[in-house]
């Protein structure tokens, strides 16, 4: 019968390495996959993007399809992850952000005062239809190989609004949520909508696993994460706890927030290069998978020393129930991407 065959099925009955991982269920190999793995560190996806904006390229159905698939096709990873930006669901509520080559997205008029969170748009769900088109051709695409979804998780997103652009330590906005709590309230609040609306449409048009990305929270102290941030990260994932697919928790400089963020309510959490795995194991226990961690930096040492590395990560993520190797953040555009097939190969090797 056709309806046997579809992915989503089989992934039911004899769920893929990585489902299985991020459920804690430890395969014989290890799933890889990398953050940013779609994008400029392939020679076939700068020919593609030539004359396309970024942000017009997600929205694209056909081409943010095949951007998804070519690192699947070329690296032969556990995973795609779904090729769009965390400022998406922005665009699509109708402010304007643009996404400035070398820089990241940048806003023309930052968010910052309880007036302009008051003016922010709702979000038509049916601008969301260029997404669920774009996931629907992939999953048909990709067959057994599950596809994760992703957000931003509200702060990193409320951090661009109020910032106006990318921040090394987004002063304004962690100002804004001590100086004012009811309008950060307000804004993250906004964000969790628009972001939780972003990831349903994603997994409801058949990604297997979405993944929360707070990339900028290690900024933040602990108690600020708790109380300001996390509510609302949870928020977010609470428009697709019923959807019951492994949701999975990332940010960058996170070691000391690791169990927070764990229990915003995810089953796996990622980690950054500066925190070994079982030390990240040993913070947030045996109720979590940990994903990541090697250090980006060492893609561009010789091999030698990346294959050390590697069978060091390897075998601390043995700590944890089970592990899902990733890099501690994204491919840096400049990377061999040759190199990250030798990861794949290897890593699937290494029992
Ligand atoms: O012209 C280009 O190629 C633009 C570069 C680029 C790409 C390829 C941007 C701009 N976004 C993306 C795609 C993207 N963004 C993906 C694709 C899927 C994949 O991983 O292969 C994903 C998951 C994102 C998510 C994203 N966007 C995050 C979270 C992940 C992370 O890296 O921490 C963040 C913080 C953004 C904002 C953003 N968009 C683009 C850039 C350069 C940035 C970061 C800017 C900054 O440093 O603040």
């Amino acid at each position: 019968m056709l309806h046997d065959s579809h992915p989503s099925v089989l992934q039911r009955n004899d769920p893929p390495a990585l489902i299985r991982a991020y459920r804690g269920d430890r395969p014989a190999v290890t799933p890889v996959w990398f953050m940013r793995q779609a994008g400029r560190s392939l020679p076939e996806y700068r020919e593609l993007r030539v004359g396309t904006d970024m942000l017009d390229a997600c929205l694209n159905p056909e081409l943010a399809s095949e951007i998804t698939l070519q690192p699947v096709r070329r690296h032969g990873v556990d995973a795609g992850i779904f090729f769009s930006d965390i400022v998406i669901p922005v665009r699509l509520a109708g402010v304007d952000v643009r996404i400035v080559a070398g820089r990241g997205p940048v806003l023309e008029n930052p968010v910052r005062t309880a007036a302009d969170v008051a003016s922010l748009p709702p979000l038509d769900p049916a601008a969301l239809a260029p997404i669920r088109e774009a996931v629907a051709l992939t999953v048909a695409e990709l067959g057994t190989t599950p596809l994760i979804g992703f957000a931003g998780a509200p702060y990193t997103l409320a951090s661009y609004l109020v910032e106006g652009g990318p921040s090394k330590e987004q002063l304004k906005t962690r100002a804004l949520m001590h100086s004012d709590p009811d309008t950060w309230a307000a804004l993250l609040t906004w964000c969790a909508g628009i972001t939780g609306a972003f990831l349903r449409a994603q997994l409801e048009a058949g990604a297997s696993a979405g993944q929360l990305f707070d990339s900028w929270a290690g900024s933040l102290s602990l108690a600020d994460y708790t109380q300001h941030v996390a509510p609302f990260s949870s928020l977010a994932l609470d428009a697709v706890r019923d959807l019951e697919v492994p949701l999975v928790h990332f940010g960058v400089g996170t070691g000391e927030l690791l169990a927070a963020m764990r229990d915003v309510g995810v089953d796996a959490v990622g980690v950054d290069w500066r925190l070994p795995l079982d030390e990240a194991v040993r913070r947030v226990g045996q109720g979590v998978t940990v994903q990541g961690n090697i250090d980006p930096a060492l893609l561009r040492a010789p091999w030698p020393v990346l294959e050390a590395h590697l069978v060091d990560v390897l075998e601390r993520g043995k700590a944890a129930r089970a592990h899902v190797l990733n890099l501690g953040h994204g491919v840096p555009p400049d990377t061999d991407p040759t190199v990250l097939t030798r990861i794949v190969e290897f890593v699937h090797a290494h029992a």
